[in-house]
């Protein structure tokens, strides 16, 4: 994809666009408007502050910073700002109404895609290979990531569907766990022509040797500490999270709960029994962490979750996604709000590391060990408030990317995070411990 040209690039971000566009319409046109204006929890925003939000952010980016237009709607960017009003503030702004939200981001993206057609995709660093028209196009894609979470916490009908996920092939016959070798190998990305600041640059990254779990951690699994007593023994915690728990009162993942014997779960509006074989979600840094600890075991640092995802040991290279180079598709991963939960452990073989590791992108988001600071050589791009900001605030890293995001935003060297409490995100997790250097 590096060595693209221009006109592949223009193709791309057209597609790419588009793409985010019909998911956005889905998520916004799937109930009335009550529900779009609505604040369904503190956690999130109203569904019709993400819709105006994704235009604002496209029009200030694409329609003034690289087409050089004169602001459309300069009487908004305030309102629209999210360092300007926490969540929980924004149904008390003066929002624009669900007709008029939409009416605003056809507008700006009819002007965008003129944009798009007359701007040389070369010689700016800002346009250099279409990199703003994607990083807009990723941008939009989060924020239907956001608002598919703002639908699971929706209470009433449900609103949503989708097929389940392919059947796993061969979940019974892979190993457990996967050695990795002790040695150096390529973090982050100089060359991936989307990829945000934060993923940059590559730099070379020593590590010992590691196991690390094949496939996430299950629901049967995780049920195994929960049932065994594993939130009412402080030695699994550590301080903060123990204090957490007993705070909040939390027993179970988010949406699950007991009933004659067995755990149920709520799922976009659909009461279920908890599938046993599909990962775990909807749970804290906390709660992994705890988990892993009565495992005898431990989270993977971020670099570790990274180089058992793209380190070729045949090469010595670091490959964009865990199965090659090549872009997502259907067989390699759920991702893109195809399937509205993830797929049972197993899943997806040919989307497997070189090392055997598997489903590592796409069903669920996976926690990892580390704060979310900059790599050696950061430099905010183009915009402190998207990454600079948040470093050495406390945040924890999750790897790989949900079922809920899109190919777009999402690739080996994607880096996402969080604050530890957060459960309400499609997340998960997969344990590793360290290798005694006799297995190494
Ligand atoms: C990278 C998912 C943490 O949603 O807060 C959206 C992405 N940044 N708008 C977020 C983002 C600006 C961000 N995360
Ligand atoms: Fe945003």
């Amino acid at each position: 994809a590096g060595t693209a040209d221009p006109e592949t690039f223009r193709q791309r971000a057209v597609e790419m666009l588009t793409t985010a566009r019909s998911r956005t319409a889905a998520l916004t046109g799937c109930v009335e408007d009550p529900d779009l204006t609505a604040q369904h929890s503190p956690l999130m925003s109203p569904l019709v502050w993400d819709l105006a939000h994704i235009g604002n952010q496209e029009e200030q980016w694409l329609l003034r910073a690289v087409g050089g237009h004169e602001a459309l709607r300069p009487d908004i960017d305030k309102v629209y700002d999210a360092f300007e009003h926490p969540r929980a503030e924004r149904p008390s702004l003066p929002l624009l109404p669900p007709d008029e939200a939409r009416a605003y981001v056809a507008d700006v993206r009819a002007r965008v895609l003129d944009v798009l057609e007359t701007t040389q995709l070369q010689g700016r660093r800002l346009v250099e290979n279409g990199f703003a028209f994607g990083m807009i196009a990723q941008h939009e894609q989060q924020h239907d990531e956001t608002m598919l979470i703002t639908h699971q916490l929706r209470r009433g009908a449900p609103a949503l569907t989708a097929p389940p996920p392919p059947a796993p092939r061969d979940a019974a016959a892979l190993p457990t766990e996967v050695l990795v070798p002790a040695g150096p190998f390529t973090m982050g990305t100089s060359t991936e022509p989307w990829a945000l600041d934060n993923e940059r640059p590559a730099h070379e990254k020593p590590l010992a040797g590691y196991f690390i779990d094949t496939v996430p951690v299950s629901n049967s699994d995780y049920a195994r500490f929960v049932d065994s007593g594993g939130y009412d023994d402080p030695r699994w915690w550590i301080p903060e999270g123990w204090a957490y728990v007993r705070e909040h009162g939390l027993s179970a993942p988010l949406f699950w709960r007991r009933e004659a014997g067995q755990w149920l779960r709520r799922r976009f509006g659909v009461v279920e029994p908890v599938p046993p074989q599909e990962p775990v979600l909807h749970v804290s840094w906390y709660e992994a962490d705890a988990y892993a600890r009565w495992a005898g075991r431990r989270l993977p640092s971020e670099a570790e979750w990274e180089k058992a995802a793209r380190h070729d040991p045949s090469s010595g290279r670091s490959l964009r996604y865990p199965w090659g180079d090549a872009d997502p598709a259907p067989e390699h991963a759920n991702l893109g709000q195809r399937h509205l939960q993830p797929a049972p452990v197993g899943s997806y073989p040919e989307g497997a590391s070189p090392l055997g590791v598997h489903q590592l992108i796409g069903d669920v988001w996976e926690w990892t060990s580390s704060d979310f600071l900059p790599y050696p050589g950061f430099a905010p791009f183009p915009y402190r408030e998207y990454s600079e900001v948040f470093f050495g605030d406390g945040l924890k890293v999750l790897r790989g990317g949900s079922f809920a995001v899109d190919p777009v935003a999402c690739r080996g060297t994607f880096r996402n995070w969080d604050l530890p409490v957060r459960r309400q995100i499609f997340s998960g997790f997969r344990t590793a411990r360290d290798a005694h250097p006799e297995a190494a």
